[in-house]
């Protein structure tokens, strides 16, 4: 990743944000999607951070008692977590049109989507643990099974109920990056045989803010790095 938000390996920052950032993350990825549609991306350093519940990343737990990223740490210090509140941070820091709607249908609208979106993300992180990130003789398929059942409803719910012409706001950009991470990790399959849903992701994957800030890099958990 290139500047304005270059990754550094030094602490925070005086006089600016900080958000500690995963490349491969996708409720990372919707922070800094939303500062950069926001026009806030000179605003912000960008750190990028490991983390897994099994390899304690001590940084992240100094900000995060979770130890999670994204966390952003303001200019006075504290720490906001998680994504869907720094997202509300971001949006109260410019006088434009607000990415979240203050008031009215639109708003429960925005923040529905935005939640559907995280739900996809948990449902495609626990997904990977029961196929991929989990030592093999722990995995248990039911419960994979329940997790991409989740995606699949997911998907066929958004073809039908998605607006594409809707303006730019935060639940698509929380939409977007999760989507983008299904498909970078290869969970699920949400373009075929669903023509609306998949003209709207390549559509907003043109947007710069997406294409800045591109998936890369692996899950390092204990033992070794997940493909
Ligand atoms: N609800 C949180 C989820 C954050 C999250 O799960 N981040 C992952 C990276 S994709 C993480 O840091 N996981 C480490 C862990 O679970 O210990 C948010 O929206 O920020």
């Amino acid at each position: 990743m290139t500047t304005p938000f270059s990754q550094k390996s030094d602490d925070i920052q005086n006089g600016n944000h900080t958000l500690l950032y995963q490349t491969h993350s996708p409720f990372a990825r919707k922070a800094l999607v939303f500062a950069l549609e926001c026009g806030l991306g000179n605003r912000i350093e960008v750190i990028h951070q490991e983390t897994s519940p099994t390899n304690r990343n001590d940084r992240v737990f100094r900000a995060n008692p979770l130890g999670k990223v994204p966390v952003l740490i303001l200019p006075d210090g504290m720490a906001l977590f998680d994504s869907d509140v720094i997202c509300e941070y971001l949006d109260s820091l410019h006088t434009s049109r607000k990415l979240i709607p203050v008031a009215g249908t639109e708003r429960w609208q925005v923040l529905r989507l935005q939640a559907l979106a995280q739900g996809i993300c948990d449902a495609g992180v626990a997904y990977r643990w029961e196929t991929n990130r989990r030592p093999e003789n722990l995995r248990y398929p039911p419960l994979a099974e329940g997790q991409k059942t989740k995606l699949i409803e997911a998907f066929d719910y958004l073809e039908n109920e998605l607006d594409p012409q809707a303006p730019l706001n935060g639940g698509q950009i929380a939409l977007a990056t999760g989507l983008d991470w299904i498909a970078f990790r290869e969970l699920a399959d949400f373009r075929t045989g669903r023509p609306r849903l998949n003209q709207w992701y390549e559509d907003f994957c043109a947007r710069p803010s997406m294409v800045q800030t591109g998936y890369s890099g692996q899950t390092h958990d204990q033992g070794q790095p997940s493909p």
